[in-house]
């Protein structure tokens, strides 16, 4: 007996999906008991955005919600956390709550709330399960940890030319007439805006991709401008000098709805074709051609990643870039401008949503990049609670993070629901349910539907949501704050309590009976048509982006640089534990070399290489390719450390380095050198 229920997809990724998820029920033939689990999952045909497809890798989420190590059962850890296997004993849901709580009260009494550190991302989007679960940090008066692993440094970007973050909707992409994926690996990483990609080019759009490697969507782009890392303000400067220089720029908008551009103007004065070329690897006709195609094309379309923002100066690169539909004045045709996340569209009531408002002036902050650093013994810690995310894994500096992991005065407390190798690191690891066994709320930051998901499916073993655990640990410490105690309907009830425009008839109740309902917007949503959401009421050109060199720069002991971009078949570290989609990606991962720096270095085409940064050292089997280019080494996807040859992670090489603008990190600024093994 199956039955099919329609779930939004929980994962970090701007699609949010509506997918159709098979639930079976079978019998335990000892006990008669009756339990129901998915079994297949794929994309709800009637959504317009999803479009009856789900990607290569959540096709494959049953495997991992029945995974047999999955926990589902709150564990102890008995054996010295430095011991290279753990060892786990199964213990009541009582003892561990009553337990982490004893030790975290002492930690309040005796050193107070600082040494308490929350450290969670985005496992699950879900509005209470993902944000709201921090109100028992706040309310206790924990640092505030800065979510900063993955878009701050963009969020920064935008926010000063262009105020709130709207994105062009995805559907009214097939009417541009070029397309720009900039920075993206958009087939992979949006893989629901590939419909509309098509669309467009069927109409007769052409489709031009910037990025440093050939990755997928380079593969399927007309045409690949193939930029050196981290110049991409350069390129979008000498872009910029020709649309004025040319007469390319949209003056009527330009005086309606912006301010600043003699300041651009001036900065792009000096960048003729044959500077940008020279710095950004470029040939200046490239360049040339390039800036006629913006500055004649509209609408034109920039689909902007934050790959672009992962280096010392990303946020003024992807700042540069998204002026550009500014100057064109693309933002004034319907499927012109420029999508970096959709998320300000979503204008919930968020004043209360994680405890907001208890955060009181004075709180420490840690920025979540900077983990190996507070985990240092004298940074003070003395508990971290992690939650929806895998930081043994994906932070910066990964060794350092694992050795701090690995204290015995520093107790770990991991809610999970797979046994990564955070989980491995803990005291206590929680086990936690899926999207498919706990109700909650999604935005999305690719599209603008609303998500509600009921708890479809009854929770497996003893797992627990999020808000469960916070909740009890809340009561053992007497916490009072109501915000804490919310339900799902609570929660709700709040987000929707606002008189905004977009928000207009969507209620609680409608959300429940429709499950993804599209915001309030208008058809033909032209968000900076006519201005936008900053100070001034207008799209801000001052101050003018400049282009920097990094501080890293390339030398001869460190002569490549290190880009680590999503995989395919990967979600972030989520699917890790799944063989048939490591097996996808090559079963281990590799590096991608350019065959002049595999001559140089002396490195053979399946070989192995050692990499070394100046953080630390992995080893890795090589791929000699011209998908690369010379200086540009490539390392696709957060694999599981146990999946790598030497059991490390790739972030064991990459540095906790912050971003000029929102203190982003720069996971594709790591400088190596490569050699042998
Ligand atoms: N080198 C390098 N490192 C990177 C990146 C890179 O490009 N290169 N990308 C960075 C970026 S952009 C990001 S966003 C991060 C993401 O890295 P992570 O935060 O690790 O990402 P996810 O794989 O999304 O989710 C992590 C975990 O959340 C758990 N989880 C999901 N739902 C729930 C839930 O409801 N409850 C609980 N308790 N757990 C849940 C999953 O089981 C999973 O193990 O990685 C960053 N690290
Ligand atoms: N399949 C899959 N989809 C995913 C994820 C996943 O792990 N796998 N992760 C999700 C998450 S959390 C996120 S944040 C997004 C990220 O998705 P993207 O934004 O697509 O990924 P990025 O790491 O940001 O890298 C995108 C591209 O930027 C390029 N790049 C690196 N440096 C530069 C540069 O200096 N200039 C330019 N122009 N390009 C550069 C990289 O080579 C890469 O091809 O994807 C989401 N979707
Ligand atoms: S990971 Fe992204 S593309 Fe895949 S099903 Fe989820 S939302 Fe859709
Ligand atoms: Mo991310």
């Amino acid at each position: 007996m199956t039955r099919d229920v329609l779930l939004t997809c929980p994962l970090d990724c701007p699609d949010a999906c509506r997918l159709k998820v098979t639930v079976a029920a079978s019998e335990d033939p000892r006990t008669g008991q009756v339990t129901e689990r998915m079994v297949k999952l794929t994309g709800d045909p009637a959504h317009p955005i999803t479009r009856g497809f789900a990607c290569v890798k959540t096709v494959h989420y049953p495997a991992r919600a029945n995974h047999p190590q999955r926990p589902l059962h709150p564990l102890r850890r008995v054996n010295p956390k430095t011991d290279p296997e753990p060892v786990f004993e199964q213990v009541t849901w009582a003892e561990a709550l009553d337990d982490i709580a004893a030790r975290l009260r002492t930690l309040l009494d005796t050193r107070g709330p600082q040494a308490i550190l929350r450290y969670n991302y985005a496992g699950t989007m879900g509005l209470m399960e993902g944000s709201h679960v921090h109100a028992l940090f706040r309310a206790l008066g924990a640092p505030e940890l800065d979510e900063t692993i993955c878009a701050t440094a963009g969020t920064e970007a935008w926010s000063m030319g262009y105020g709130t973050r709207y994105s062009v909707d995805p559907v009214d992409v097939a009417h541009a007439r070029l397309i720009v994926l900039w920075g993206i690996n958009s087939l992979s990483t949006n893989s629901h805006l590939t419909p509309h990609l098509t669309a467009a080019r069927k109409a007769g759009a052409r489709i031009v991709c910037v990025d440093p490697y050939r990755n997928r969507t380079a593969a399927y782009a007309d045409e690949h401008l193939k930029i050196r890392p981290g110049t991409d303000a350069a390129l979008a400067l000498g872009i910029m000098h020709e649309l004025f220089a040319h007469g390319w720029t949209d003056e009527r908008y330009i005086a309606q709805a912006t301010t600043g551009v003699e300041d651009l103007r001036a900065a792009a004065q000096p960048w003729t074709p044959e500077r940008t070329a020279d710095v950004t690897g470029l040939d200046a006709d490239t360049v040339r051609t390039f800036a006629r195609a913006i500055g004649t094309t509209r609408p034109t379309y920039f689909r902007v990643g934050y790959g672009m923002t992962r280096h010392e100066t990303g946020g003024t690169n992807l700042r540069a870039v998204t002026l550009l539909p500014a100057l064109t004045g693309d933002w004034r045709y319907r499927g012109g401008g420029c999508s970096l996340s959709a998320s300000g569209a979503f204008k919930l009531n968020r004043t209360r949503l994680g405890a907001a408002h208890l955060i009181r002036p004075g709180t420490p902050h840690v920025n979540m990049n900077e983990l190996a650093g507070a985990l240092r013994p004298e940074a003070g810690l003395g508990a971290l609670v992690v939650y929806n995310t895998n930081p043994a894994v994906v932070a910066p500096d990964a060794g350092r993070v694992r050795a701090g992991l690995a204290r015995d005065d520093l107790l770990v407390v991991v809610l999970e629901q797979a046994m990564t190798e955070t989980a491995r690191l803990a005291d206590y690891v929680l086990p936690a349910t899926t999207f498919a066994e706990h109700a909650d709320l999604y935005t999305s930051y690719g599209h603008h539907f609303l998500g509600y998901n009921p708890a479809a499916l009854p929770a497996p073993g003893e797992a627990r949501p999020n808000s469960w655990v916070m909740q009890e640990l809340g009561r053992r410490l007497g916490v009072t704050e109501p915000s804490v105690y919310w339900t799902i309907d609570e929660l709700m009830a709040e987000l929707l309590d606002t008189d905004h425009p977009h928000l207009a008839g969507i209620t609680p109740e409608r959300l429940r009976a429709e499950g993804s309902v599209r915001l309030n917007l208008p058809e033909e949503f032209l968000p900076y048509a006519h201005g936008a959401e900053t100070p001034s009421g207008k799209v801000q050109f001052s101050p003018a982006p400049l282009y920097r060199e990094p501080q890293a720069t390339l030398t001869d002991d460190y002569p490549v640089r290190l880009l680590t971009p999503p995989a395919h078949h990967f979600l972030n570290s989520t699917y890790g534990l799944l063989d048939n989609l490591n097996h996808a990606e090559g079963d281990e991962p590799h590096v991608l070399v350019h065959p002049e720096d595999a001559a140089r270095s002396r490195l053979a085409d399946g070989g192995y290489a050692l990499l070394q940064s100046e953080v630390g050292q992995v080893r890795r089997r090589v791929k000699v390719t011209d998908a690369a280019q010379p200086g540009t080494a490539v390392v696709e996807g957060t694999w599981w450390g146990l999946s790598a040859p030497d059991g490390t992670s790739i972030n064991e090489l990459t540095a906790q380095t912050l971003t000029d603008l929102g203190g982003g990190s720069t996971f594709h600024n790591t400088r190596v050198r490569l050699s042998p093994v």
